[in-house]
């Protein structure tokens, strides 16, 4: 096999490049259809941790990953060659220009047939292509056997079976990679006689070329179909304009349109799959999935759908709050000692008032709110929530949402971007690529920082508790008011892209189909090892990294005095007046902006901010926080005005970057941040006016 990719680079839709390693041997490529296991395998053959899930279209861009002396690709789901989304398009163009050294089409054991269509029309390109049938464990338990041997032979690829979720299974995959020389395929899918003549009439123009390491015939069949962007693509790297002039008069000549073209072209490879799949495939159980359509019934039910949902998010919201409540004592008193034992280092070391003030007071105060008040929920909320997506929950979601979003003159899959959008506003921005129509695929960006991320959530719950739950610490309640606030969050997402549809990004909803994957059993080790390493851990460095030197400007503005007044007094006194119109104050606003890096760090700068000026040093409770925010001025309507505005301002820095990747516009990303702004600052202003009326 040749090093033909040691620098392969690849375009991504966001404008991303990865470079491949370069000192790799060969570069393999994982395809196949959505949901089928790609990434799980990936992670187990490079210990990289891709997101994985029970859900279509989690990966949206290309990742490469070591294995042994190869670099192994992981692509984004496609049915197939045909893309119709951006993340379709990275992975066809992948397949189709950036030559690896081979491609295992990764096939779903439970619905092979459907799967070894995109297998047909890999071998097309590719002449090393790898089948393997993943998800054997969940066959073998609905009663499905495969003859893999007899489909080796008739593909006359190497075929293995493996479930990718046991590492030890992947072993008959990695032994056909490593054996050097597997058979190339010579299977090709034959289409009509009038297709054939059609590429027949084009070969020879085609082979005059120079060499693009593309297949003539499937370049031929390409210029035949002329789909938009392959075409683009293509025209990118070779001027084949003349050529799909006469591909034009080719298909005249055989009397076909592109349409007739592209029906009997798709039913060519699914009659070909059918007839591979005859003899290899056997079921010994009728209904396999009859429990999966019964529970669907239910889940995806008029009557019982909605009220499931917030039923199973007040659950998770109710063991996410009274879970927290005691390892957050726990640690608020555990840094509290700390803080004492610290301050006693420092008194007996003589060290100046202005170092104690900054390093503790400053930084290591805000550094440990932020561990003990985020921590604990996050490692909570992020398993409880990842659970839900291995089960294969969140489909049912969009699918129940796909109404109200149809509504609005958007799609259904909206909702999986706001849903994760719960995690991480970045990562819902980002997978918003699995939206095909880019009118679509802008409103769920503009729209997705409405549904508050992971870092909002302990701002919510810690706010929830202190003025609405009662000194008892209700969890109850607090899951039942954070559940209220998520429905007014999602009721906001509909009514601004409903305004948006009818405003700026006019146009009809499109239509879309989102499998809905079959139920299956969580790995519940590894998703709560996975979401606290790879989740909580990187949110909660992230807001650390940001919390140290926002700890130490906010103690050095409250300390660095201009005319009497400190630098915080002078910023917050210039906020105040426009802060008291939304019901806050001068404070709470410089503590959002000064949260641009990071939404986590809000409260605790407000904190710092009032602390610094004098009202209370020591806080090792919610209770006591209560305290010092009733000391400076807070009333209930503050907490209500606070709660608006954590839920609708501004994006974090990495979700406003990550918005102009993908839009690659100023204009877009502004309004990402404008829209939402927008409306909390009028919002506040509306209740606090309604507030002062009524008092
Ligand atoms: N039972 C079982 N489940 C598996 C197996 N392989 C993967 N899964 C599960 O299938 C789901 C999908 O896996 P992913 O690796 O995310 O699939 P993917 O093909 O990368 O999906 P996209 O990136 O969305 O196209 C996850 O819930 C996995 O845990 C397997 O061999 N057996
Ligand atoms: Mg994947």
């Amino acid at each position: 096999m040749g090093l033909t990719n040691s620098s392969t680079g690849a375009n991504l839709a966001g404008g991303t490049r990865i470079l491949l390693n370069t000192t790799a041997k060969k570069v393999i490529a994982l395809a196949g259809n959505p949901n089928v296991g790609k990434s799980t395998i990936f992670n187990n053959l490079t210990g990289m941790n891709q997101h994985t899930g029970n859900w279509p279209g989690k990966t949206v861009s290309l990742a490469a990953g070591r294995w042994q002396d190869c670099t192994l690709v992981d692509l984004p789901g496609t049915y197939s060659l045909m893309a119709h989304s951006a993340e379709e398009e990275v992975a066809r163009n992948f397949i189709c220009f950036d030559h690896p050294d081979a491609v295992i089409v990764v096939c779903d054991a439970t619905c092979l047939e459907r799967s070894l269509n995109l297998a047909l029309q890999t071998m097309e390109i590719s002449s090393r292509v790898i089948v393997c049938v993943n998800l054997m464990d969940e066959a073998k338990r609905k009663g499905i056997s495969i003859d893999l041997d007899l489909l080796s032979g008739r593909l006359g690829v190497p075929v293995v079976g493996v479930s990718g979720r046991r590492k030890k299974s992947l072993s008959a995959l990695t032994d056909v990679i490593n054996s050097a020389d597997f058979p190339q395929s010579s299977l090709q899918l034959q289409y009509c006689s009038e297709i054939e003549q059609a590429v027949s009439a084009l070969l020879p123009l085609v082979n005059t070329l120079p060499d693009m390491g593309i297949p003539p015939r499937w370049l031929c069949l390409k210029l035949l179909e002329r789909d938009e962007t392959l075409t683009a693509e293509l025209l990118s790297r070779q001027d084949i304009q003349p050529l799909l002039e006469e591909a034009g008069a080719a298909l005249s000549a055989v009397s076909l349109d592109h349409t007739q073209l592209c029906d009997l072209m798709a039913a060519a490879a699914v009659n070909a799959a059918e007839e591979l799949c005859r003899g290899v495939v056997t079921y010994s159980a009728g209904k396999y999935n009859t429990f999966d359509r019964r529970v669907d019934k239910i889940l995806t039910s008029r009557a019982a759908g909605y009220p499931l949902m917030l039923l199973l998010l007040a659950i998770i919201f109710w063991l996410t709050i009274e879970g927290a409540n005691y390892p957050s004592q726990l640690l608020s008193n555990l840094f509290a000692k700390g803080q004492i034992l610290l301050t006693d280092l420092f008194t007996r070391w003589g060290a100046p008032d202005w170092l104690h003030g900054a390093l503790v007071l400053g930084i290591y105060r805000v550094l440990t709110w932020v561990v003990a008040v985020m921590l604990p929920p996050m490692a909570i909320f992020f398993p409880l929530f990842t659970l839900l997506e291995d089960v294969g929950y969140l489909p049912r979601v969009a699918y129940n949402l796909d109404k109200p979003f149809k509504r609005c003159k958007a799609c259904g899959k909206q909702a999986l971007c706001m849903a994760m959008g719960f995690g991480c506003n970045a990562a819902g921005i980002v997978g918003s690529r699995i939206i095909d129509s880019p009118r679509e695929r802008l409103l769920a960006i503009l729209t997705n920082n409405f549904v508050p991320c992971n870092g909002r959530f302990p701002t919510l719950i810690a706010i929830l508790t202190m003025f609405f739950a009662g000194a008892s610490t209700s969890s109850l309640l607090s899951a039942l008011l954070l559940t209220a606030v998520i429905i007014f969050s999602v009721g906001m997402t509909f009514a601004v892209t409903k305004l948006l549809s009818a405003t700026l990004l006019k146009g009809a909803p499109s239509s879309f189909t989102l499998e809905l994957p079959p139920y299956r059993k969580p790995q519940i080790g590894k998703v709560i090892v996975r979401s606290i390493f790879d989740r909580t851990l990187f949110v909660l460095g992230r807001a650390a990294a940001v919390a140290a030197p926002a700890g130490l400007v906010i103690w050095l503005m409250a300390n660095v005095s201009a005319g009497g007044v400190s630098l915080l007094n002078h910023c917050a006194g210039f906020l105040d007046p426009f802060a008291r119109l939304m019901g806050l104050d001068g404070v709470i606003l410089i503590a959002f902006i000064l949260g641009f890096p990071a939404n986590e760090i809000v409260i605790p700068i407000i904190i710092m901010a009032y602390t610094a000026q004098g009202s209370l040093l020591e806080l090792d409770s919610t209770w006591q926080l209560r305290q010092l925010l009733i000391a400076n001025g807070w009333t209930w309507s503050t907490a209500v005005s606070m709660v608006i505005f954590s839920l609708l301002h501004w994006p974090c820095s990495t979700a406003l970057i990550t918005a102009y990747r993908e839009t690659l516009s100023r204009k877009w990303t502004a309004l990402t941040a404008l829209i939402p702004t927008a409306a909390g600052v009028l919002l506040c202003m509306l209740f606090t006016a309604a507030v002062k009326l009524l008092s």
